[in-house]
């Protein structure tokens, strides 16, 4: 038998870990041969460690034949103990009249105090998936505390705006989702970010053959791929969240398996499509297995979508400054 992996996963008692944790309980994951101790983390509020508590008493009663343990933890460093993965999820959410440096800088305390415990307590070889917002800004917290895990350990998730773009452009197009290619976002996941239409493929030539609008790519896809978060969220009264799960499942398989195909994933920048240093951009990647991955430098970029990437990365820029301060 397979030892099991450990996967630490934050927000526990959320709603997207409520699509997520039965996922990878089954395999979906890490695969149908798999074992998986699942160590969980939720705030230290009674209420709340009680809802996790009941996730976890749902997992029991599902019987998963590759889950071997569950861990439910309210200090991050019980909760990152000798994990193979860390998964974080959990962040707070924008409250009423909140302003956006507020959520940066709530938030960073949460990601400064988690990158602490991941540097002392995970496993070695220990892959970072973030997904609570702002994700890349989070990412970029976490991993600065990090001295024995390296930087590249880290990726933010843009996998679900890829998703939602793909679809979209398959929709318009008449074809199946699966015939879409390298439609890669760059830059921010919030409504700054760039979905290249460009270079994305459909059976392998320029979606921009098969989509010869060009107004409905520019004025309609690529706002709409920015908002589908704030119109699921209108839609469904609450934001996404079997589709987040979704694309954390499809994040990390990616990430563990060798292939050629091109994905969206927020790594720290490394100059690549004038992104500044230090920030953590979404951009092309291959999966090279083991949770690496090689950055795809050499998209061509028109003069439109260099003016967008400005754009996402002007923003990247101005919340590693208005968190800059909590990482001296
Ligand atoms: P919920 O509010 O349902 O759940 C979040 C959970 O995190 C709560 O139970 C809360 O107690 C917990 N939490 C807060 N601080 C914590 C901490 N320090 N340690 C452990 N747990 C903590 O949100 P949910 O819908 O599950 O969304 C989770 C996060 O994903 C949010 O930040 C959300 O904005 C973000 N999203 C990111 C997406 C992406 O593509 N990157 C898309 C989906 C989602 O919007």
């Amino acid at each position: 038998m397979t030892s099991p992996i450990r996967v630490a996963v934050t927000g526990a008692a959320g709603q997207i870990c409520y699509s997520l944790l039965p996922r990878i309980a089954a395999g979906e994951m890490f695969g149908k041969d798999q074992p998986v101790i699942l160590q969980l983390l939720e705030i230290p509020v009674d209420k709340v460690q009680e809802a996790m508590r009941g996730v976890a008493m749902e997992l029991d009663d599902c019987a998963f034949p590759l889950l071997q343990d569950i861990v439910l933890a309210g200090d991050p460093n019980v909760a990152f103990k000798d994990a193979n993965w860390c998964l974080l999820v959990g962040s707070k959410p924008r409250g009423p009249g909140m302003e956006r440096a507020d959520l940066l800088k709530d938030n960073g305390k949460i990601f400064i105090g988690q990158g602490d415990a991941i540097d002392a307590v995970a496993a070695d070889e220990c892959k970072i998936a973030i997904v609570g917002n702002p994700c890349n800004t989070n990412t970029m917290i976490a991993a600065s505390r990090c001295s024995r895990i390296p930087a590249s350990s880290f990726t933010a998730m843009t996998r679900l705006d890829q998703n939602r773009a793909a679809t979209q452009l398959a929709k318009k197009a008449g074809v199946a989702v699966h015939q879409v290619s390298d439609m890669v976002i760059f830059g921010n996941h919030s409504p700054t970010m760039y979905p290249d239409f460009f270079n994305a493929k459909i059976d392998g030539k320029p979606v921009t053959d098969f989509i010869t609008d060009d107004a409905w790519l520019r004025e309609t896809f690529m706002p709409s791929v920015g908002k589908r978060g704030a119109a699921i969220i209108a839609a469904r009264g609450l934001s996404s969240a079997a589709s987040a799960a979704n694309a954390l499942i499809d994040h990390v398989r990616s990430l563990i398996t060798k292939s050629d195909e091109i994905h969206s994933i927020a790594v720290k920048s490394d100059g690549s499509y004038g992104f500044s240093e230090g920030v953590w951009a979404s951009v092309p990647v291959r999966t090279t297995g083991n949770g690496t991955y090689e950055v795809l430098r050499d998209f061509p970029m028109n003069d439109f979508a260099q003016e967008k990437l400005r754009i996402t990365n002007d923003e990247l820029v101005g919340e590693r400054d208005t968190v800059a301060e909590l990482m001296s």
